[in-house]
């Protein structure tokens, strides 16, 4: 069983989380980011190899519910942010990769818990705010770290002081999206993608998901040591072999110009 407000639909591989709470612009309550810690650590099923997260309704979603934004005192605003922390931290160095499928709202911690995906897909309804600034209050859900590695600290410092709002194009320009379609279309793209994700060795998602992040936060003569451990393993896995093995004999598909 899921959470309430998340549908989940296997597709062979490939698994289709879905936030489903559209009356509230799949607003993020306590109980649904708690929910999707519990999904990506203990529910995903062994049999999947990628994953799309996407939103019912207009948005995709549009942030904390500041309907539970009650008084807290600093500790406990401390671990409410580490709850966020924690459930965002099973989304990005969990089982597997996750594709973003964007639309309309994606503020606030919406924008973050998107940030903690591998990928972003957005459609031409997408629009980017962190309107924390205009609410007197802060990022806590791991945006501070996540966003400027996505658009850099001087884009992030501007959003949330001026209450800028990107449109789909300046967005991914910006960079908090890899690719750009049609409205409607993102999740259909976010799945092709993760059919794609899905068919790549274990070893080469994992060395993705979790040595590429730290490699690039490391000092470089240590990145250099990272990176050399895990090209090391990844080549000899019995899967790199065979891969190898069938572009020589000319049974693997070449690069295409793009
Ligand atoms: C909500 C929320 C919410 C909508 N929490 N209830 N995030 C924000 O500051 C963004 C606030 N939301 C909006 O700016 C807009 O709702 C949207 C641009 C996302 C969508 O607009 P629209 O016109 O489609 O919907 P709406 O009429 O504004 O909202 C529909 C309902 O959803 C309405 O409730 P209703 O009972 O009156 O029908 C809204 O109150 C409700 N709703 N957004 C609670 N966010 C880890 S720290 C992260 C800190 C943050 O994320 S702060 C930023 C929060």
């Amino acid at each position: 069983m899921t959470h309430k407000d998340i549908i989940l639909d296997i597709q062979g591989p490939i698994a289709i989380v879905r936030l489903n709470r559209p009356a509230k612009r799949n607003a993020l309550s306590d109980s649904l980011v708690l929910g999707l810690r519990d999904l990506f650590e203990n529910k995903m099923p062994a049999t999947v190899r990628a994953a799309v997260l996407d939103g019912t309704g207009e948005h995709f979603c549009a942030g904390l519910d500041l309907s539970e934004l009650k008084e807290r005192d600093a500790g406990q605003g401390m671990h409410h942010s580490r709850m966020w922390h924690a459930a965002l931290e099973q989304v990005q160095y969990g089982p597997v990769p996750v594709i973003a499928a964007l639309h309309g709202a994606v503020v606030g911690g919406g924008l973050e818990l998107a940030s903690a995906c591998h990928i972003r897909v957005a459609d031409e309804s997408a629009f980017y705010a962190l309107p924390e600034g205009s609410r007197g209050i802060f990022v806590g859900g791991g945006g501070s770290v996540r966003i400027p590695r996505l658009i850099g600290v001087a884009r992030m410092t501007d959003m949330m002081l001026t209450g800028r709002v990107y449109n789909a194009q300046d967005g991914e320009r910006a960079g908090f999206a890899q690719y750009l379609v049609p409205t409607g279309t993102a999740s259909a793209k976010a799945l092709e993608l993760a059919k794609r994700v899905a068919e790549n060795a274990p070893l080469t998602n994992y060395a993705l998901m979790h040595a590429l992040p730290r490699i690039a936060e490391q000092p470089s003569d240590q990145g250099y040591l990272t990176e050399a451990l895990m090209a090391a393993i990844a080549q000899s896995a019995p899967e790199a072999k065979t891969r190898v093995k069938a572009f020589l004999d000319g049974k693997a598909a070449k690069v295409k110009k793009a």
